[in-house]
């Protein structure tokens, strides 16, 4: 096997973050938008426009997080890799960009980098660590791509100021914010990983601008499949040079042995994000463990998310969650994957 797979390949548990101005939220804005069930698609289900969502940014304030304490939660649970929304489909940055002001260090009264501290504190604890990157979805920028049908026209509600014959250029939000945004993420964080999503009107043309910048600083950044593939249906051959391994669909759990090296994004709960307003459902432990053995023996590494707190604290929800498989792992663990801990 290729050496800088080797580490992902003996992972088997991974952790998921989804953080961002809207785990403030939790789900709700102005009692509209909790039927949706992923909480950080607040300013989607809400119908916020871009105005409101910036207030709402402006304010946000984690004062309570500790990037040592996470990392340490993280460990004392089995789990070898933490994956970090630095920038979710918002557009909303949780590190310092050059880029664009509207990031956690120049747009909130917060002005810490989340990215930084958490990439250090991870590798402290000989965790690896990794970045979630919303390359073609950014809701801030009215020339990326939204997902649609189901949201037709809501380029309009978040933007209402937009000239009626506006029209949308992909590849001038990929070189304005795009690109430079993962390019200071591969030039300034120790990054293992970076992980893609919802690829809407990706082509190899803009793949390979992404999966280029991140090898030409960073060889040993593994790349997952979502730069180009949803997370469901067919791989096709000539993407493969450009990613590393696959993210199935999201809290699938396979029910047969895969090809590839894989993972399977799954959550503690049925949101990504925080949510306590409107239905949330959280796994039990027993659901939680049987969710993971099946990732886990069909040769996969199971990547769950918790959804940390507007304050800066982890979800003690998803922290008990995670305690639960690390128990299971101190007893049985051995016969998965060799020492735990
Ligand atoms: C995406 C995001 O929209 C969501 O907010 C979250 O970040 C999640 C991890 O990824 O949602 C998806 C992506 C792919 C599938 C389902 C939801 N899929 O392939 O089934």
């Amino acid at each position: 096997i290729e050496r800088q797979k080797k580490w992902f390949r003996d992972a088997k548990f991974g952790a998921f973050i989804h953080f961002g101005v809207y785990s403030a939220l939790e789900g709700e804005y102005e009692g509209r938008g909790s039927q949706h069930r992923y909480s950080e698609w607040i300013q989607v289900s809400a119908k916020m426009t871009a105005d409101e969502y910036h207030q709402v940014a402006a304010k946000f304030n984690p004062s309570e997080f500790d990037a040592d304490e996470w990392a340490k939660t993280f460990k004392d649970s089995g789990i070898r890799y933490v994956v970090i929304t630095s920038k979710h489909h918002d557009g909303f940055a949780l590190f310092k960009s050059m880029v664009s002001d509207y990031n956690i260090v120049d747009y909130t009264p917060f002005k810490r980098d989340i990215i930084k501290e958490l990439s250090e504190a991870c590798h402290r604890q000989g965790l690896k660590f990794g970045v979630y990157y919303s390359q073609a979805q950014d809701w801030d920028e009215p020339d990326a791509p939204f997902i649609a049908p189901r949201f037709d026209g809501l380029h309009k509600v978040i933007h209402p100021d937009l000239p009626d014959d506006f029209e949308p250029d992909m590849d001038r939000y990929i070189a304005k914010k795009g690109l430079p945004q993962v390019e200071e993420l591969v030039k300034n964080y120790d990054l293992d990983l970076i992980w893609f999503d919802t690829p809407r009107d990706m082509n190899l043309e803009r793949v390979k601008l992404y999966s280029d910048m991140v090898r030409k600083y960073r060889p040993d950044c593994l790349i997952n499949s979502r730069i180009i593939h949803s997370g469901k249906g067919k791989i096709e051959a000539s993407y493969l040079p450009y990613y590393d391994y696959v993210s199935i669909g999201d809290k699938e759990v396979p029910t047969r042995k895969l090809p590839l090296y894989f993972e399977s994004p799954d959550s503690v709960s049925s949101s990504f994000g925080y949510k306590t307003k409107g239905n949330c459902y959280y796994h039990t432990p027993e659901e939680m463990l049987h969710r993971f053995v099946h990732t886990v023996c069909a040769g996969g590494n199971a990547l769950i998310n918790n959804g940390p707190m507007g304050n800066g604290k982890l979800d003690p929800e998803a922290v008990r969650l995670y305690g639960a498989i690390g128990d299971w792992l101190e007893v049985n663990g051995e016969s998965i994957y060799g020492t735990v801990r």
